[in-house]
């Protein structure tokens, strides 16, 4: 049994792991996160690289998504979206970028859930519990 083979293949798989997890300086892309240019594209109308409020909510994405991005100035750029780790899963295909509709689709999710967002106002209550 050559344990040193085996120790080799545990540490290289976590090093492989750890700089997913680890937090980077936040001028670098947070490591992960699908690619937004899809969504600037599709809700920066005007094209100034810039979401604003009318911008994000004309696109139907979720305002507490903007509020949580916006930090005061009014708007959202792709840069707000790219130093805060997304959450898993908001990719709901997996192909590596987010899409407006990947987007509003995981708040739904995440707000029926009662997750980061809040349940939303006159949503579905929740699923009795019946086991
Ligand atoms: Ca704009
Ligand atoms: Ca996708």
């Amino acid at each position: 049994m050559n344990k040193t083979t085996r120790l080799i293949a545990h540490v290289s798989l976590l090093a492989t792991l750890v700089p997913l997890s680890a937090h980077s300086s936040d001028s670098e892309r947070a490591a992960g996160n699908p690619d937004f240019s899809k969504v600037t594209a599709a809700v920066d109308k005007n094209s100034d690289g810039k979401m604003s409020r009318s911008e994000w909510q004309g696109a139907g994405l979720p305002m507490s998504s903007f509020n949580m991005f916006e930090s005061g100035r009014g708007y959202v750029t792709q840069k707000d979206y790219e130093v805060n780790p997304a959450p898993g899963g908001i990719d709901g295909d997996g192909d590596g970028f987010l899409t407006v509709e990947e987007f509003i689709e995981f708040d739904k999710k995440m707000s029926a859930a009662g997750g980061p967002g809040g349940p939303p106002p006159g949503g579905p209550p929740p699923r009795p519990k019946d086991q």
